[in-house]
């Protein structure tokens, strides 16, 4: 049975071939134009970047190789991972290479740590967990490799390294930095034993008789780990991926961007709103104090966090997970209950108003309420499981640019008087 790394040195001259037949027979073929608006307009539904991992069709929602999310949900995120790279959901020989392999990464440097404490108390957990990827910089095999001068069509082998350092080090951190942040006591080591998300769950320390956050942990991971590469933070890693930096350097940058509110922040931001709804109406509103408090909120200018979306046109797939998960092991929670009552009135409000060209809940309506019932209840971390997740997609786009030897990107920039000198000549 080959490891990943076989696999894909079998895969990457074909893809490579395929891409050259690409180029050379359509490279003139044009495949769409771009208005004003969409210049203006943060670039909306142009399409100009490739990503082979997953496509996320508006009616739809999220297929990860082809495969629709919601059919994945049970998997462990490290067959997650093989399918992202290679297109192929790996069988029980491959999975465990690629667990034992994932395994022997387990190791986070002393300094991290030492880092991580010197931050000031107050420091967002994603700042702590950017802030411990970038400082481990220094350990990426492509730079050190790229340093004594390697031929182009190798690159992609010394990154699937970093990718695979990171990913198996970035649940160690995430949680060393949940029990540091909140403090939870010591570190709880990684057990060798356990897969990735049954070891992540196990190292933040939550209370899990049944296993059921372990599942949570899992699920978490597959449904957050790869979205195209148009969103914010695929994005952000690609372009600097694609000046060559490495992984560390790509991926805490990245994750700069997951941060914000408008996208994996609004995870803890959406909690918050449920938990104001429940101070404010002290427990479950009706639907009509539900109806009146969305209109007044988003009368003050706010947006309803978890709702809407710059692509899809549906309930987000991810959010059906997440409800069927509520569903089946804490229907009978407030706050969930809540989360279903959210999801009832709330796009009816955002669809009367008219603004929102997805008034459907997304990834991040529903994920808060659960990590919650568990009693995960520091909701400013929520993003940082969001990235750990995140890391596993966009790591394997960034092998697969450096395998197909994608340039450096670097679109072109107008002016608002070069828009304005343009419309004048059409108009006469
Ligand atoms: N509540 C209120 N207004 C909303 C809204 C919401 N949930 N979603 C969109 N709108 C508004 C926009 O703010 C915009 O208003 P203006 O014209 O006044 O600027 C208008 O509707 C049109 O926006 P859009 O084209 O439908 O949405 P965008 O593609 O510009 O933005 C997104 C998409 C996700 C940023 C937006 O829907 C939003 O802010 N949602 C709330 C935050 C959120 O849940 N983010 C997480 C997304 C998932 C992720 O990336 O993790």
């Amino acid at each position: 049975m080959p490891t990943i790394k076989e696999k894909l040195a079998e895969q990457i001259p074909a893809l490579r071939e395929e891409l050259k037949n690409i180029m050379k027979d359509h490279g003139n073929k044009v495949v769409g134009e771009i208005t004003v608006a969409q210049i203006f307009g943060g670039l909306r539904g142009v399409r100009a970047l490739v990503c082979d991992t997953s496509s996320v069709p508006p009616e739809r929602g999220l297929l990860i190789r082809g495969i629709p999310i919601i059919e994945l949900a049970d998997k462990l995120p490290e067959e997650v991972f093989y399918l992202l790279l290679t297109g192929e959901l790996p069988d029980e020989e491959s999975l465990k290479l690629l667990m034992a392999d994932l395994k022997k990464r387990r190791k986070v440097p002393e300094y991290v740590w030492n880092v991580l404490k010197a931050m000031p108390k107050d420091s967002h957990p994603m700042a702590m967990l950017n802030t411990a990827i970038l400082v481990m910089q220094r350990e990426s095999v492509f730079k050190k490799m790229y340093d004594k001068g390697i031929k182009k069509e190798d690159y992609w082998i010394y990154t699937l390294e970093d990718a695979m350092n990171l990913i198996a080090r970035l649940p160690i951190i995430a949680a060393g930095i949940y029990r540091m942040k909140y403090n939870k006591g010591k570190r709880i080591p990684s057990d060798p034993k356990l897969d990735m998300g049954a070891d992540f769950a196990k190292m933040l320390g939550i209370k899990d008789p049944n296993s059921e956050f372990t599942k949570l942990m899992r699920m978490y991971l597959v449904l957050h780990s790869d979205h195209e590469s148009g969103n914010v933070s695929a994005s952000t890693v690609q372009t600097v991926a694609s000046a060559l930096s490495d992984l560390y350097y790509a991926v805490s940058a990245g994750m700069n961007g997951l941060a914000g509110p408008l996208h994996g922040l609004a995870n803890q931001e959406c909690l918050k709103f449920v938990l104001d709804l429940k101070k404010h109406f002290k427990g479950i509103p009706s639907d009509e104090d539900l109806r009146k408090f969305a209109w007044d909120w988003l009368n003050s200018g706010k947006v309803i966090p978890g709702y809407g979306h710059a692509v899809l046109r549906i309930t987000d797939p991810r959010f059906d997970a997440f409800l069927k998960f509520g569903q089946t092991y804490c229907a009978k929670d407030q706050i969930f209950q809540i989360v279903e009552k959210i999801f009832n009135v709330v796009p009816q409000v955002l669809m009367e108003q008219g603004k929102a060209k997805d008034p459907w809940p997304n990834v991040d309506a529903g994920s808060g309420a659960l990590l919650w019932y568990y009693g995960l209840k520091e909701f400013d971390f929520y993003t940082v499981l969001f990235a750990v997740s995140r890391t596993l997609g966009v790591s394997a786009q960034t092998v697969i640019a450096r395998a197909i030897g994608a340039p450096i990107i670097r679109p072109k920039s107008v002016t608002t008087e070069w828009i304005k000198n343009f419309v004048t000549q059409q108009a006469s």
